[in-house]
């Protein structure tokens, strides 16, 4: 278990961890000099059960917040430092609210200084302590008179503390530790301290500096201040690690340790936020603010998701905008002070860490994060079960740090789809497929003359609409099982084949009629514009249509041959090549037996060579013996 102090500057922080652990854990010489604790210091003291309690002294003067927060991220209890004599002072408060934004739940008071205060003040500052606490998560801490001089109550805090056994949420998961120290040891190395938030490290292991994205190795660790294999989460760690292009200048407190897996640097992610009841002002949208987060610290600004200011003591979705990216996933703490650093606005919760300022106010979005807000497996099922109902599955495992064995399980039990790398819920995949297929269902029908849907007339047809990664990967499904077939640009259902119309229908017999007896000398669309009385446009595009159904080729611009005329002609110009010496095919050969006009039979032949039924060489053109049936039988 961890334990960090938290209280005003000279309450008796480090006093108290020195009666505690015989442990001085001010450690730098300015420190000692000056009589403060600037930095954060550390001690151990085994408990007789054989386990061992870690203790992160923090500085209490409030020009070193910044190093407060980054020792109190991590703890399980916080040992909350009062001075009988003087009683509750502003870094009192505002470390109390840091600690209860934070989330820790546990906590102990110590009324220092007991040996300066007779009852009666001692009975005054239990009963001002309860009511400051009775707000936050530590109303029922306990509240113990102590004294560092005289030793008052000093093996009474051992015992308590001693009984104290939190269990950590997040044993599982990769490994992640929060980087509070780092410095280069003689013949040892690179060292670096912190708290393991989740996982397990072990000696060997492969690890990744993050944000920076630097690889390293761990050659050895300790873990609650003894020489160890492995750590797991909830303990402090020491890690010597090693890198090929890893130095001591790389590292920097609020990086990360993580598995390769958990490297993954973002700057924009969706938060719950709380503004402090005790702020003076509403917090106003795209406030430039300090943001701190596990042991980092980075600069940005906040949006608000729902309105335009956020009340003191009122809570909403917001989007944090860093500067420069860090470390953070989901249900991640996080506190938020001025832009100046003086005072704490508030502090939230990271829901979505890989989130975009694109749409970031759509009810949809905020109806997402609302899904969000929940234990991994509720976030998953919800973003399942409701609509949209897909969401991209790396992210997420990534997002609630789950191995590959963790997530597999998780979409069994949640007895969802993968595809791509998408995942559905079963019954929003099985409706969205549906949706495609009777989408092109009711477009046939009302369209019987279309061959069908391009894709994305297609997926914006569909109600609800698909995203277009989404379509892709419904769509690929249909595909695989031939629900849908594509005719070169167009997706129809299999059965469909295009039809006429009845009024086209009518004048396609009439048209066919007149082609069939022309033969090889059909009328042009222009000749049966005038016969019919129709615009020439409408008969282009009837003629065209046939087209796509087989039944006559566009030979030339305008001029529709039968099909099987057209089988018939290249059967001709077979014979005439097998009938020459050099197996050629001349124009006037071709126009003879046609009997058609030059101009007709040389654009006849070009269309041959189009289609490369004939090859033309210079002025010899010669048959393609394996494209003769490619139109199909002869009349
Ligand atoms: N009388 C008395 N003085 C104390 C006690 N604990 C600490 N002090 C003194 O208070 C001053 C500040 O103590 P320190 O532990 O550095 O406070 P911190 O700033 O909260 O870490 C020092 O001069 C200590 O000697 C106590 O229990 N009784
Ligand atoms: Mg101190």
């Amino acid at each position: 278990m961890i334990i960090g102090t938290a209280g005003h500057i000279d309450h008796g922080k480090t006093a108290l961890v020195k009666a505690l652990t015989g442990v001085d854990a001010d450690r730098l010489a300015e420190e000692k000099k000056r009589g403060i604790t600037i930095d954060l210091g550390y001690a151990y003291a085994p408990l007789p059960d054989g386990s061992v309690l870690g203790f992160v002294d923090v500085p209490g003067h409030e020009r070193f917040v910044h190093n407060m927060l980054a020792g109190a991220t991590g703890i399980d209890l916080v040992l909350l430092v009062i001075a009988a004599n003087e009683g509750i002072m502003p870094q009192t408060i505002e470390h109390l609210q840091i600690v209860d934004l934070l989330g820790i739940e546990h906590g102990i008071v110590a009324l220092t200084k007991a040996d300066l205060a007779d009852d009666d003040m001692r009975g005054l500052r239990a009963a001002e302590v309860q009511m400051l606490l009775a707000k936050t998560r530590l109303a029922d801490a306990p509240i113990l008179p102590v004294s560092s001089v005289t030793g008052e109550g000093i093996a009474a805090l051992q015992t308590l503390l001693s009984t104290f056994h939190t269990a950590r949420e997040r044993a599982s998961g990769y490994p992640r530790l929060a980087i509070d120290r780092s410095f280069a040891l003689q013949g040892t190395g690179l060292v670096v301290t912190g708290t393991l938030f989740s996982g397990e490290v072990r000696v060997d292991d492969r690890l990744m500096l993050s944000p920076k994205g630097i690889e390293l190795r761990v050659r050895g660790l300790h873990a609650q201040n003894r020489e160890a294999q492995s750590a797991s989460a909830g303990e402090r760690c020491a890690l010597n690690i090693t890198g090929a292009r890893l130095g001591k200048e790389d590292i920097a407190r609020g990086d990360w340790i993580t598995a390769e897996e958990l490297h993954a640097p973002t700057s924009v992610f969706d938060i719950r936020l709380k503004v402090l009841p005790s702020e003076k002002k509403p917090l106003k949208h795209w406030t430039p603010v300090h943001v701190h987060l596990a042991a980092a610290h980075a600069m940005g600004r906040i949006a608000l998701l729902e309105g335009d200011k956020l009340e003191p003591g009122g809570e909403a979705f917001a989007q944090v905008m860093l500067d420069a990216p860090i470390g953070a996933l989901a249900n991640d703490r996080l506190i938020i002070r001025d832009q100046s650093a003086q005072w704490t606005i508030g502090g939230g919760t990271v829901i979505d860490p890989f989130a975009s300022p694109r749409n970031r106010r759509k009810p949809e979005r905020l109806i997402r994060l609302d899904h969000m807000v929940r234990s991994t497996e509720e976030a998953a099922r919800r973003l399942l079960d409701k609509a949209p109902g897909y969401f991209e599955y790396r992210p997420f495992a990534v997002a609630y740090n789950l191995k590959t064995a963790e997530a597999d399980q998780l979409w069994r039990s949640a007895d969802a789809v993968i595809a791509g790398p998408l995942i559905f819920g079963k019954s929003q995949w099985i409706s969205a497929r549906q949706a495609l297929v009777s989408t092109l269902a009711t477009h046939h029908q009302s369209a019987p003359e279309q061959p069908g849907l391009q894709p994305e007339r297609l997926r914006n047809a569909m109600d609800p609409r698909l995203a277009k990664e989404a379509f892709a990967e419904v769509l690929a499904a249909e595909l695989k099982i031939g629900g849908v077939a594509v005719d070169g640009p167009w997706l129809r259902l299999p059965t469909h084949v295009v039809r006429l119309s009845k009024d086209n229908e009518l004048r396609w017999r009439h048209i066919e009629q007149i082609i069939r007896a022309q033969r090889f000398r059909p009328p042009r669309v222009r000749d049966f514009a005038e016969a019919l009385d129709i615009a020439e446009e409408d008969v282009r595009t009837l003629m065209r249509r046939v087209a796509r159904m087989g039944r006559v080729i566009e030979v030339a611009h305008d001029h529709f041959f039968l099909r099987e005329t057209v089988a018939e002609m290249i059967r001709i110009a077979a014979d005439i090549g097998a009938a020459d010496p050099s197996s050629e095919i001349t124009a006037a050969a071709f126009r003879d037996r046609i009997d058609s006009g030059r101009k007709v039979a040389i654009q006849i032949l070009e269309f041959f060579d189009k289609q490369g039924i004939t090859i033309r060489r210079g002025d010899r053109r010669r048959i393609r013996p394996d494209r003769v049936s490619y139109f199909g039988e002869a009349a």
